[in-house]
């Protein structure tokens, strides 16, 4: 296979600062005709190399004359050229009803889109589809007037009009020079709920979501968040919106979350569409994270972008980290942080560990797509974070205004970004930059001792940093700790909150004059992505759980109590629950926390996180532990249960920080009280599911049914189904909703939906849906027979001739056979050997399977 290596960069031979683009938009057969300014860049005489996937050029012009001396040769379109200045003129034409793989010009639910990046853009016109060619568009879109009304591309609109035999036209023009990746059209027939907003240089953006008629009135929350977003990057980054117009497009079938193209973002439906009835509160905070996220690549990827694919994290990361920031003002910050680690530990932490391990800025890939991963997202965004807070806000402000400023207009790299916060703050980052190109995540070791009598306390960390694939040894890395000590008798602070720039293998840090036995709270706030191994008792962890001043700490201490009961659980066959038991009491108990908070701190690790923690895991020991601690949580708590459980919400629905909290405890609850097995759980849950006036409580209802062996969960199962067949957001949910049951036929169950009516791989929110889901679901997927390897490989090759992309998304679960017992490690490498051998793998799915397998 192929090879792209970072250190092979090579600046662009040829520059094409103008770019024209006539479209004669028809499904079955669109005419692209370009037309690019090319200008030699630098002394050699290398002809001009265009891109173009799978393409060949009806004409080639070369400054208004026709020729033929160019020729295609893999995929790639060389024309001789003698001068420094050309213009060149192509023709193709292309088929956007056929395109499966949903990237390049492909239609959906009658619409006709774009999705351009990484390298969607030479499946459309012949151009060096990479991010350091900027050019300025401008765009000219013909199609039947009837069945596309609305025709939109990049930057403003320029002009319209009618262009005979029921067809029309109209222009845009982009004045900001982007990269390829960033180009974007929509022909469709659409709906607009239209808005505006104010900059604050006084420059009026007219604001358009489109969509189609019957979804226009769920559009609200999204049109809302865009302007709440738009405010936020004024006030926290000092940036401004640049263009007349800002569109946001919702389709149907889309491979991820939504594209940032400039002036016309493309959204997964499902982070737009949103109303009470139909969307939860976690589908509202997606939406709004989604809808900012994209606002800020305008200046986070667009304005400034990357040099070469590399550097995706430079975008990416940063541009995480900031819609992280907009979602903790928002609501509650805590939550927000309790949030994102979950995430990373459930996403990132297994890739950092698995096969499949990258740094954050890769060395090497096959295909590209196979780098939009939880490491250069979100551990990406964790390397801002560490910056940061090294920096402190001001400087750390000062920073990103020089590198906005710096930069803007120009393809950067993850260097650029590290030398400004260098620049900005006068500190030295030169150990931190290993954090891009290590991978694996950091384990700290931390250990307290005290001597009694208001003596010193010696506080001893080491690191160490796991090999991954291709880095057998590490280099100790700069690794920020916020710490501080508490009193065991008195629970009160010892210490103020200190920074420890940890920077070697080990290191030795006193306290002088502790005048009680102190309790350590480590890596407050996760000032640092990494693992903490202390040698803290579950009273310790218990007392942090009451006492720590941080509620991500506070939290952190009642996960790390609860996981080591349930690995002793797992490991041992039985384990205490009294402390869990306690802390999870005197959590429900505290009126000071707000019930947010509460609600995440009661929960559980998942039983994939107690896996990774375990040198071989075991499902069903895993599953059994879990359920045993959920039992004796659920039935010696009841009564608190039931008074959680009896604090309504606000009817009819409210999206605010408050009501959330409050639903999601009792929704909490409710998953207690089913799991004490106490009689009227079902009940409970089946009423819960018919009185709901929101799909938070419906969906949570659901789910607690779903995963029982009452016969209610037929009954709602059905009533949910019938009431939303015409939803197909919510049908994901239905699919969905079954694959992480934990009953003992959902594998069986997930089978039979695969052949549902309704299922569908050309569909990736339904695919993923069902085929995603599973994967996580531990016990399901890990049946000791092998079944729930063999059907994930089954719809993954399925998968893999309608779109690579999404079924290459899906392969990590089968990639995890190095940390199961031996019987199966080997089914899990029997199908993963089935995907390699297929005949025409795409090299998306060959790149996944074969790392896995190494
Ligand atoms: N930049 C896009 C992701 C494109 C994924 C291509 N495989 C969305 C985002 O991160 O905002
Ligand atoms: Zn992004």
């Amino acid at each position: 296979p192929l090879v792209i290596r970072r250190e092979d960069y090579r600046p662009p031979a040829w520059l094409v600062p103008d770019t024209r683009l006539a479209f004669d938009i028809d499904p079955a057969a669109t005419r692209v005709h370009a037309t690019l300014s090319v200008l030699r860049n630098g002394a050699h005489s290398e002809p001009l190399r265009l891109d173009g996937a799978g393409q060949t050029p009806l004409s080639v012009v070369v400054d208004g004359v026709a020729v033929n001396d160019w020729r295609v040769e893999d995929d790639q379109l060389f024309i001789p050229l003698s001068g420094d200045a050309h213009s060149i003129e192509t023709e193709v034409e292309i088929a956007p009803d056929r395109n499966t793989q949903l990237m390049g010009l492909y239609a959906s639910g009658g619409n006709i889109c774009t999705q351009c990046e990484a390298e969607g853009f030479r499946r459309i016109t012949f151009f060096p589809d990479r991010p350091d060619v900027l050019s300025r568009y401008s765009v000219r879109l013909t199609a039947d007037r009837a069945r596309f009304p609305v025709l939109l591309a990049n930057g403003d609109p320029v002009a319209q009009g009618d262009a005979g035999e029921g067809r029309h036209w109209a222009e845009w023009n982009d004045p900001f020079p982007k990269p390829s990746y960033l180009f974007a059209l929509v022909a469709g027939d659409l709906q607009v709920n239209r808005d505006s907003f104010v900059t604050e240089s006084g420059r009026t953006v007219e604001l358009g979501i489109w969509v189609r008629a019957a979804d226009l009135p769920r559009t609200d929350h999204a049109l809302h968040a865009l302007k709440l977003s738009m405010a936020w990057d004024e006030r926290v980054y000092g940036r401004e919106y640049d263009l007349d117009v800002f569109n946001i497009v919702a389709v149907d079938d889309f491979n991820f979350g939504a594209m940032e193209n400039k002036g016309l973002n493309i959204f997964n439906s499902r982070y737009i569409l949103a109303d009470p009835d139909t969307a939860t509160d976690y589908d509202y905070d997606g939406i709004a994270a989604v809808v900012a996220h994209e606002y800020f690549h305008n200046w986070s990827g667009n304005r400034v972008t990357c040099r070469d694919w590399f550097q995706l994290s430079l975008k990416e990361g940063f541009t995480v980290y900031r819609d992280q920031g907009f979602s903790a003002d928002q609501g509650s910050a805590a939550v927000k942080r309790i949030e994102d680690v979950r995430g990373l530990r459930a996403a990132q932490f297994p890739e950092d560990s698995g096969p499949l391990a990258h740094s954050v800025r890769p060395d090497e890939y096959q295909e590209i797509s196979n780098f939009y991963t939880a490491t250069i997202y979100n551990k990406g965004a964790e390397l801002i974070r560490m910056m940061a807070t090294i920096l402190g806000p001001t400087a750390f402000r000062a920073a990103t205004d020089l590198y906005f400023d710096r930069f803007d207009g120009i393809a950067a790299t993850c260097e650029d970004f590290v030398a400004c916060m260098e620049e900005a703050s006068g500190k030295d980052l030169t150990q931190f930059r290993l954090w891009y190109s290590q991978a694996g995540t950091p384990r700290v070791s931390a250990s307290l001792e005290h001597q009694p009598g208001g003596g010193r306390a010696t506080l001893r960390l080491g690191q160490r940093v796991p090999p991954t694939p291709g880095q057998p040894v590490k280099q100790p890395m700069l690794l920020p700790l916020k710490i501080r000590l508490f009193g065991a008798e008195t629970g009160r602070p010892l210490t103020d909150e200190r920074l420890v720039l940890l920077d070697s293998n080990s290191e030795t840090i006193v306290f002088e004059a502790v005048t009680e036995r102190p309790v350590l709270s480590i890596n407050r706030g996760f000032s640092a992505p990494v693992v903490i191994e202390s040698d803290r008792s579950p009273a310790d962890l218990a007392f942090l759980s009451r006492h720590d001043d941080d509620p991500f700490a506070r939290y952190e201490a009642m996960q790390q109590l609860m996981l080591d009961t349930l690995v002793a659980g797992a490991v041992e066959g039985r384990a205490d629950h009294e402390a869990a038991i306690a802390a999870v009491a005197d959590t429900l108990d505290n009126p000071e926390l707000d019930r947010a908070f509460v609600a995440e701190a009661v929960l559980l690790p998942s039983e994939a996180f107690v896996g990774d923690q375990l040198s071989s895991v075991d499902p069903e020991a895993i599953f059994r532990a879990r359920e045993a601690l959920r039992r004796d949580l659920g039935r010696r708590l009841e009564d608190r249960w039931r008074t959680a459980y009896a604090q309504a919400p606000q009817i009819p629905y409210v999206y605010s920080p408050e009501e959330k909290g409050k639903r999601r405890l009792r929704n909490v609850a409710l998953g207690y009280l089913a799991a004490a097995g106490v009689p009227d759980a079902a009940t409970l849950a089946f009423r819960q599911f018919e009185v709901a006036d929101n799909m938070t409580d419906r969906q949570a209802a659901l789910t607690t049914l779903v995963s029982s062996d009452d016969d209610l969960r037929i009954a709602a199962l059905d009533i949910f189904y019938n009431r939303y067949a015409d939803n197909p957001l919510v049908l994901d949910k239905w699919f969905q909703t079954q694959a992480l049951s934990s009953r003992d036929d959902a594998a069986a169950t997930v089978a039979a939906l695969a052949e549902h009516p309704d299922f569908t791989l050309a569909n990736p929110n339904r695919a993923r849906s069902l085929v995603g889901a599973f994967g996580v679901n531990q016990r399901a997927f890990n049946r000791p027979d092998g079944a729930g390897y063999r059907f994930l490989a089954d719809q993954l090759i399925a998968l893999d001739r309608l779109n690579p992309q999404t079924a290459a998304k899906l392969l990590p679960p089968l990639g995890r056979w190095r940390r199961f017992d031996e019987d199966r490690a080997a089914l899990m490498r029997e199908q993963l050997e089935r995907i390699v051998a297929q005949p025409g793998l795409s090299k998306d799915l060959f790149e996944q399977a074969s790392k896995s397998l190494d």
